[in-house]
């Protein structure tokens, strides 16, 4: 049973990888439940769309961090803690990183308050595994913009998402064990071998090259 979380700004491949990586694991046997945040649940995913939609421009930053931890409580307690429990891998799109990365570095909250919510949502419960999928801002922008209409967050100016790779960048320097920086800017290609390389060690002997 392991916990892995995918990270990453906008358009850095998180759902494009999460296919490859749920292959990779399905491989070795290992069929993990998949998931996402903010969302996972029917509460979570109806907070998602309060987070993601243009009406709420004038969130206050504590409100956000606020409703993200509520659905991330939720997600615990109903998907995650059940699956880690039964001997399951659970991969998740996005997790407390992001956090500490877009409410904590992007609204400027700083890591104290977003360390409390961690604590108390979370205890002592870390992914036992992060990749986090790095781009240059302006990449994952122009990705991002190609799928339409930008949700709240994208709508944000490129100073907010510099602020969020920071933080992103400096949770790989000060846990290079837990999370590692997959260089996602080249090829897909380039991007599943570093995937299969950061996780060989957590299935034992590895992937067989594909
Ligand atoms: N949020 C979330 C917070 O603020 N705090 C939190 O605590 C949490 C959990 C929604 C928002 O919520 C915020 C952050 C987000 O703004 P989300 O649904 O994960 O979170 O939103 P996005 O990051 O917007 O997800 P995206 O779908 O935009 O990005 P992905 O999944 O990283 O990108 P993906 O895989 O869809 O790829 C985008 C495009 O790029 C291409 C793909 O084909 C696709 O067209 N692509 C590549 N092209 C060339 N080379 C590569 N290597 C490529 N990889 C992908």
């Amino acid at each position: 049973m392991r916990f892995i979380t995918v990270e990453g700004l906008e358009g850095a491949g998180k759902t494009t990888c999460l296919e490859y990586l749920t292959e990779l694991l399905r491989k070795r046997a290992i069929e993990a439940v998949i998931t996402r945040e903010p969302g996972g649940t029917p509460l979570g995913e109806s907070l998602r769309a309060l987070l993601l939609d243009h009406r709420f421009q004038d969130m206050a930053g504590d409100a956000e961090a606020l409703l993200i931890f509520a659905a991330r409580a939720q997600h615990l307690a109903r998907v995650i803690r059940p699956a880690l429990a039964a001997g399951r891998w659970v991969v998740c799109d996005r997790f407390t990183d992001a956090t500490y990365a877009y409410q904590g570095g992007g609204r400027a909250l700083g890591p104290a308050r977003i360390g409390l919510l961690e604590h108390w949502v979370q205890g002592d419960l870390r992914p036992d595994r992060t990749l986090y999928l790095d781009v240059p801002v302006a990449t994952g922008l122009a990705r991002a913009a190609r799928r339409g209409i930008p949700d709240r967050f994208e709508s944000e100016r490129r100073a907010f998402f510099e602020r969020v790779r920071r933080v992103y960048l400096e949770r790989c320097a000060a846990e290079p064990e837990r999370m590692r920086r997959i260089d996602a800017s080249g090829s897909l290609d380039a991007v599943h071998t570093q995937i299969a390389a950061a996780l060989a060690d957590l299935v034992g002997g590895g992937f067989e090259p594909t």
